[in-house]
């Protein structure tokens, strides 16, 4: 019996991006665990990856491509070979560039894969089709919207700083389920004499974690911190000298924002009273280097981007930038170390195509014409269970004149749609290359075993498809190894010549910001903007939320549960069993309000649609706020619809984003 260990990488989206060791034997992944010797992962898994071979060797794998025989969503298929299913696709697509213009061809896609290879394999052959392009924007852009507005393109600080903080706020982040090495970082600052704190909308088990933790009302975050930042000025604990060097716009903001930002009348919006409003201020402002590693959940609001702007205020204007451990971590954003033009070739496309928003699909597939989209290309993504408005999107995908192709690992939610599926590879069974937006590092991995069944890699597949569509572009006749190459191969200030060696090594290394991300402050101006002119709300201020239009009472929150990411991971039983499916969280008093028992069905409602859940009364909640948890398959959910059949295709602010917490429902027994 041959036993090996391989080094490999995580590839879901989670900004920690471990690293992995796979212990090998006779060509099957006995066990994956954490790489001891990855700087952040430190031998450190999360609860889904540590099953992770029961994921790749999975008897829900799809191991071979499957034609549709039963009716859409049905989910009855039948066996075809790899050669018949890329000609059908190729024979169809031909027609319908011919009949209506590439442009009615859609591809969606989104972090199935992080890898910079497998997740951007479709880009090159889409534009040279002339496809219409998707605008990868659910997870959230408003937070890099906010962040830019303020900070230009300054990188993000090291997050190992936090370390030398002795002030921890994780803001909207559930760090215990959703960043587990953050999660362990503060609770280490803690120990070493750090304050902790935590603010959400409900009692998470990140904010066990914490010293306090502040519940806020879903989307109101910049009332709190203009409520601090009105005490801040008032009490003199502004650093001014930082501000006269560093800040542009604080007079301003100062002369026509803060005056109407008392904590009394900010406590009516955020629900946290004036008093705690003022304890938190001075607090902030006297800390030696308060360090707020900021979460996305805040960020899916039709306030998103403006509530980050208004928190970035805070370190700036306090001068805690100043000071090792002092400042605001939104994520790492190292798109210039790698040229990933290489792979996604904009060059190949002949003309602008149309921009369809992956957050409004169910308007593109139902109402959207000239072009109609006739066909759908989905990999690595399950749009049918994480996109807004389930409903909208549902009706779409049931469309019979709709040619839908799905790339996939398992039979999602979208595959069940599918005319052709086609099965995919896990990672570790192809190689890729490996960014982290969580920190600094970035790791490249080979695959550890051969694809399992006739799946097949993202990369494979496009190159498969470019011979279907009678091609002879070079470019689709590489590997995946020779673009890899290509990206690490290019000289950029983030890597000199021995990190790109250690990286083609296999081992995780870090990249070097090409400047000072506490100090250079790469703006328009060269400071910190406060004021920004190029923005239609050129001063940070208080917004509303999209939901309070809506005319429901209570807020919903579709949060992450620990023991999936997405919609991923479902397929591990072990996982599912440990969670409640569809389980509906809400405060006594909200409860008592409407006669609603524990544990009885309930159905939550509004405009969009309605969702069966199974209630749970808890003090975790706070009143006017309800909580579900993870992103069910179909399959497993009595009634059928998921939570996203509550959430709405409106965007964000800034960035375009998904609003997907921007939700507000009624909710009645059954
Ligand atoms: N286990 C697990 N890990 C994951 C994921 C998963 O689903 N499960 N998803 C992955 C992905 S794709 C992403 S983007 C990240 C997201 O990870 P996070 O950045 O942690 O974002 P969310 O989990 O969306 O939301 C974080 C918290 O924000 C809170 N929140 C919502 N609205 C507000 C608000 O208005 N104000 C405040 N202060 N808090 C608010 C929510 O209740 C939630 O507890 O996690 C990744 N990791
Ligand atoms: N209600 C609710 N909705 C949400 C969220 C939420 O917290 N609550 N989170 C939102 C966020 S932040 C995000 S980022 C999106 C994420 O949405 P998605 O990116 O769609 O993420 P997943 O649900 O993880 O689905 C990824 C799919 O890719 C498949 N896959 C994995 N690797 C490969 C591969 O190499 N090739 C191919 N072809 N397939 C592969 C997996 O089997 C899986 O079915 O969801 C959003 N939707
Ligand atoms: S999901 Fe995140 S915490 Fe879990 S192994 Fe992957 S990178 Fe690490
Ligand atoms: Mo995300």
């Amino acid at each position: 019996m041959s036993r090996t260990i391989t080094r490999s990488v995580c590839p879901y989206d989670c900004p920690d991006t471990c690293g992995l060791l796979v212990e090998v034997e006779n060509g099957s992944a006995l066990k994956v665990t954490g790489d001891p010797d990855h700087p952040m992962t430190r031998g450190l898994l999360c609860i889904k990856m540590n099953s992770y071979e029961r994921t790749v060797h999975s008897p829900r794998r799809l191991t071979t491509p499957l034609r549709r025989v039963g009716a859409k969503g049905e989910g009855r298929f039948e066996p075809i070979s790899w050669e018949d299913a890329i000609g059908q696709i190729c024979a169809a697509w031909k027609d319908l560039i011919r009949t209506h213009g590439g442009e009615c061809i859609l591809p969606y896609s989104y972090a199935g894969t992080m890898g910079l290879v497998q997740r951007n394999a479709g880009h090159a052959f889409f534009n040279k089709i002339g496809a219409s392009r998707l605008e990868r924007t659910i997870c959230s852009p408003a937070k890099d919207a906010g962040w830019k507005s303020i900070m230009g393109e300054t990188p993000a600080m090291n997050p190992s700083e936090m370390a030398q903080s002795d002030l921890v706020i994780l803001w909207g982040i559930n760090a215990a389920a959703t960043s587990i090495h953050a999660m362990r970082d503060a609770q280490k600052a803690r120990k070493g004499g750090a304050r902790f704190w935590a603010i959400d909308t409900y009692r998470t088990p990140t904010c066990d974690a914490a010293d306090e933790t502040f519940l806020i009302r879903p989307g109101s975050d910049a009332a709190l911190v203009l409520g601090m930042l009105n005490v801040i000025e008032r009490e003199g604990l502004l650093d001014r000298q930082f501000i006269a060097d560093n800040v542009l716009g604080f007079e301003e903001f100062a002369e026509r924002v803060l005056p109407e930002c008392a904590p009394s009348q900010m406590a009516e919006v955020c629900g946290i009273s004036a008093p705690i409003i003022e304890r938190m201020a001075r607090e902030f402002a006297r800390a030696r280097a308060p360090y707020i590693r900021l979460g996305s959940g805040l960020t899916r609001y039709g306030n998103g981007a403006m509530t980050v702007r208004t928190i970035t205020c805070l370190p700036a204007l306090t001068g805690a930038w100043k000071r090792p451990g002092g400042g605001v971590f939104c994520g790492t954003s190292t798109g210039a170390a790698f040229p990933l033009h290489s792979v996604t070739r904009e060059d190949f496309m002949a003309k602008t195509p149309r921009l369809v928003s992956m957050n409004q699909l169910g308007a593109a597939l139902t109402e959207i014409d000239d072009p109609r989209v006739k066909s759908l290309y989905v990999y690595h993504s399950n749009p049918a269970a994480i996109a807004p408005d389930q409903n909208a999107v549902i009706l779409g995908l049931e469309r019979e004149d709709l040619f839908t192709v799905v790339h996939e690992r398992f039979l999602t939610d979208t595959a069940r749609y599918a005319d052709i599926v086609l099965p995919a590879t896990s990672s570790l069974e192809h190689p890729d290359l490996y960014r982290s937006y969580g920190s600094y590092h970035t790791q490249l991995c080979t695959a550890a075993i051969a694809p399992v069944g006739n799946s097949k890699s993202n990369w494979e597949v496009f190159r498969l498809l470019a011979a279907g569509m009678g091609w002879n572009e070079p470019f689709f006749l590489q590997s995946a190894d020779e673009l890899i190459e290509q990206l690490i191969n290019f000289e950029t200030p983030w890597r000199d010549r021995d990190v790109s060696d250690r990286l083609r090594h296999g081992e995780p290394v870090m990249l070097i910001p090409p400047s000072d991300p506490k100090r250079i402050w790469l703006t328009p101006s060269g400071k910190i903007e406060i004021l920004n002119e190029r923005e239609a709300e050129p001063l940070p201020r208080l917004l509303p939320t999209h939901a309070i239009q809506d005319g429901f009472p209570l807020r919903l929150q579709p949060a992450a549960t620990p023991f999936a990411l997405n919609s991923s991971f479902y397929e591990q039983s072990g996982l599912r069993d440990r969670q409640d499916c569809m389980t509906l969280m809400m405060s006594k008093i909200d409860a008592e309000a409407r006669g609603l028992a524990d544990g009885q069905a309930v159905l939550a409602y509004n405009g969009l649609g309605e969702v069966l859940f199974t209630l749970r009364i808890t003090g975790r909640v706070p009143p006017g706020t309800v909580v579900t948890e993870g992103v069910w398959w179909r399959e497993f959910i009595p009634g059928r619809r998921g939570v996203n059949a509550l959430t709405s295709q409106r965007l964000t602010d800034g960035g375009r984003g998904s609003t997907l917490y921007d939700v507000a429902v009624e909710v009645k027994g059954v």
